[in-house]
């Protein structure tokens, strides 16, 4: 190999360019990522709602060489040259391969505000992100547009929503990835080949040409990295990982009552109960109606008595109501914290308590103020929010948001203080209300896990709060787009995503959809039902008794999955892989298959080790085939292995078909009617057996933020298979926290042989066999350590 002539090699921290009245500076804030901003004159201002300052600021020193007219700036696996005539940047991977191919350079700025770049895109590559955008799984041919919008009734064709996530990640059809996050919330726009064939387009209206180009290899990689940059959730409370049971609204005490009762009479697990705006006082935030709820904190005791916790809604438009003693008006109005007109004047819009005033949440002193709002609704027991309306969505005016030129007075983070138009902050504007909320929460609070339920945000706003997909509908096709709406929320994210179970708008569900939302729903992050007022009741016992007995089923499996979702949630809060994830995730050679994402476009994964496969026809449901990433996987419902790779369903309405990896180990627990309730018994550990076999035990008090004081405990369990059988190897346990369980069911599947026996040690353990469904089952006491064999 004869490499290129060199004529400097140097180490920098960046690399600053100006060329034709534009300055370029590309800069790397980790190994492996590329950030690239440009500015007409000099750099645009280094500030980000996204990306905070320690990681922005964290430069890894690039290799500098200089061959004719080019620069190449090398980090890690990633090179990024520079054409320093045209100003053009091509980011390569470790192979020399282009992945991004800048076709403008500083032509992106020719305008006389915004920016509009074109770029090279492959012929051969998926394109996956943008949150909960509909279209299909794969953005590719897709154009959007990010503007956070109140889109009631959205449908496949509706675009934009309610959340702006600037972030994608392009996948080959060989499984190799690199990402891209344009971090900039005004209004942008991304096309990916519909304009222009082969053509990525990226255009914005206002703000900075500030990018970062994350090189992957894998799609895993790519995750990882956008987590680097704008950060993983937090572990949430395991109370959102239960069923969450909502309606606009249990409009009174004794309707709050009746559901928790229906619940738990119907053996129904459920951990938490919404109320919306009818719980108000005149629908004002932060006031609750006497009449309708005269003791909440009572209330509040009564359900967590049941394991009931309460989740409250608190929208951000206060009422514009001077001299009436409305506490939120009158404070901030002392504290000057509403958003004004520029010629000065308090800008009010009309929303659910008539005219309001909104907060401006680009002040830290206005997220503190916000903060404090909610000592009264804490102190009263309630246990988590829900900031809806967010977007933020005004009645009564075409634009149904707030104009463009009210003012914001930025004062936050490594911002300059400066005055900013709301085209500015508009799309911020629902992650930092629910940033002021989870930030209030942890001062309020600080030893508990904030739970708080977002509409809009903008990416980072992951480390906040939970999103839900806004105001879908009940029919078929929004149980089916559903998933891959959450699925690319995932890959942006945001992996505690739900969307309303059974549907919220149109004509209410029919007993089959509403069975089969629960179904599916069931293995979703967040879990909750949910429909517009003046419907009929959509809760699970509504309907056939057939049907509320299948609703129950599934509703109590996700119990006995917990301690497996939690482990992916513990495995997320670290690394930023989600916990719902599309086949290609876990598995990307299926995207080798050619047929673009083929069958496996509407199968999707939870965690690593369990695929599910409803019906690609939900509506007029047919035999269909489920094609596997491979051989030897297990029916999860029988736990027998099946042959090869491909099963043919017949669809039932009591089943979902679920499929299990060959080399997982799944745990599971007793059923308890609410995370609040500890399960007593054992853990149970499935174990798959097949290559790469592993799985992760986790556990901790579900609530506090004693895990990050080492108060949990986390062990890692392999299996391997021998010439008598199987080893269960149980790695050392990490954390200093107590199991709940009293031991461990061991179930050993894909058993061939005779009746086992089992040793620990030098021990002998009881082992029995389960010839019908091919299980060994053994009974251990609670592994710390040590490994146990199962010979035959
Ligand atoms: O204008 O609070 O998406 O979940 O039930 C409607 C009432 C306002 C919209 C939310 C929906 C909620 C409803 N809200």
């Amino acid at each position: 190999m004869s490499a290129a002539p060199l004529v400097r090699a140097d180490a920098v921290d960046r690399y600053v360019l100006s060329r034709g009245g534009v300055t370029l500076e590309v800069s790397a804030p980790a190994s492996g990522i590329v950030r690239v901003r440009m500015g007409r004159g000099r750099l645009p201002e280094d500030a980000s709602w996204a990306v905070p300052a320690s990681v922005r600021r964290a430069g890894q020193p690039l290799q500098l060489r200089r061959s004719g007219a080019r620069v190449e700036l090398v980090s890690g696996s990633l090179t990024a040259r520079v054409d320093t005539a045209t100003l053009r940047v091509e980011v390569l991977d470790g192979n020399g391969q282009a992945l991004f191919s800048d076709l403008s350079g500083r032509a992106a700025l020719a305008g006389t505000r915004g920016f509009e770049l074109r770029a090279r895109l492959r012929g051969d590559d998926h394109v996956f992100g943008l949150g909960d955008k509909t279209g299909g799984l794969d953005r590719k041919g897709g154009s959007f547009v990010m503007w956070n919008s109140d889109a009631y009734k959205f449908t496949q064709a509706t675009d934009p929503l309610y959340k702006s996530v600037p972030f994608f990640m392009a996948v080959s059809d060989a499984g190799k990835a690199w990402g891209l996050f344009l971090d900039n919330p005004w209004r942008t726009r991304m096309d990916f080949g519909r304009a222009e064939r082969d053509t990525l387009s990226l255009g914005g209206e206002g703000g900075a040409l500030d990018y970062y180009v994350v090189g992957g290899p894998t799609p895993k990689d790519v995750l990882r990295q956008y987590a680097q940059l704008t950060g993983a959730p937090p572990l949430m409370p395991l109370w959102s990982l239960g069923f969450q049971q909502s309606k606009w609204s249990y409009r009174t005490d004794a309707e709050v009552r009746a559901i928790a009762a229906r619940l738990r009479s119907e053996q129904l697990p459920a951990d938490v109960i919404y109320m919306d705006i009818d719980y108000q006082d005149r629908a004002r935030p932060f006031t609750v109606n006497g009449a309708a709820f005269p003791d909440l904190p009572k209330l509040a005791r009564d359900l967590r008595e049941q394991g009931l916790r309460l989740v409250l809604i608190t929208d951000p438009h206060i009422a514009n109501a001077p001299g009436q003693g409305y506490a939120p008006y009158d404070t901030g109005m002392a504290r000057d914290v509403f958003l004004r007109r520029p010629d000065g004047a308090l800008y009010a819009g009309d929303v659910w308590p008539g005219s309001a005033v909104f907060p401006d949440f680009s002040r830290e002193p206005v997220r503190r103020w916000w903060g404090d709002l909610y000592t009264g609704l804490t102190n009263a027991g309630v246990a988590g929010f829900w900031n809806d309306m967010n977007e933020p969505a005004i009645f009564n005016v075409p634009s149904k948001t707030m104009p463009l030129d009210v003012v914001h007075r930025i004062d936050s983070d490594d911002f300059a203080p400066r005055r900013a138009s709301h085209a500015e902050l508009h799309n911020v504007y629902g992650q930092l209300n629910s940033r002021a909320t989870f930030e209030g929460l942890l001062r309020l609070q600080p030893d508990q896990r904030p739970f708080v339920l977002t509409r809009a945000s903008y990416a980072g706003g992951q480390r906040y709060a939970a999103t839900w997909t806004g105001d879908n509908v009940s029919s078929w096709q929004h149980l089916k787009m559903g998933v891959q709406q959450l699925l690319n929320l995932g890959l942006s994210g945001f992996a505690y995503a739900g969307n309303d179970v059974g549907g919220y708008a149109g004509e209410t569900p029919s007993p089959e959809l509403l069975t089969r939302w629960f179904q599916i729903g069931a293995f979703m992050p967040l879990f909750r039902s949910h429909a517009e007022t003046h419907r009929a009741d959509q809760e699970p016992w509504v309907g056939p008794a057939a049907h509320v007995a299948i609703r129950r089923h599934f509703i109590a499996e996700r119990y006995r999955l917990l301690p497996y979702l939690y482990a992916t949630a513990e495995e997320n809060s670290r690394t930023g892989i989600p916990l719902l994830r599309p086949v290609f995730l876990n598995f990307p050679e299926v995207l080798a298959k050619g047929d673009r994402l083929g069958a496996t476009e509407d199968q999707f994964m939870v965690g690593g080790d369990l695929l599910v496969a409803p019906s690609p026809t939900p509506e007029s449901p047919g035999d269909y085939t489920v094609e596997l990433p491979g051989p030897g996987w297990f029916d999860y419902w029988t736990g027998q292995r099946l042959d090869g790779a491909k099963v043919s369903i017949t669809p039932r309405l009591e089943s979902l078909p679920v499929f299990v990896r060959p080399g997982a180990i799944v745990t599971r627990q007793p059923l308890v009617q609410s995370t609040a309730f500890v399960p007593t018994g054992r853990l149970e550990l499935h174990v798959y057996p097949g290559a790469d076999c592993r799985g992760e035990l986790y556990a901790d008090d579900g609530v506090s933020l004693g895990y990050r004081r080492g108060e949990f405990l986390r062990q890692t369990v392999r299996c391997e298979q021998t010439a008598e059988g199987v080893r269960i190897r149980f790695e050392p346990r990490e954390g200093s926290g107590t199991p709940w369980w009293s031991g461990l069911t061991l179930l050993v599947h894909g058993w061939s042989g005779g009746v086992p026996k089992a040793w620990a040690g030098m021990d002998s353990l009881p082992a029995s066999l389960d010839a019908d469904r091919g299980a060994v089952q053994v009974l251990l006491p609670d592994m710390r350590g040590g490994a146990v064999e199962i010979r035959r």
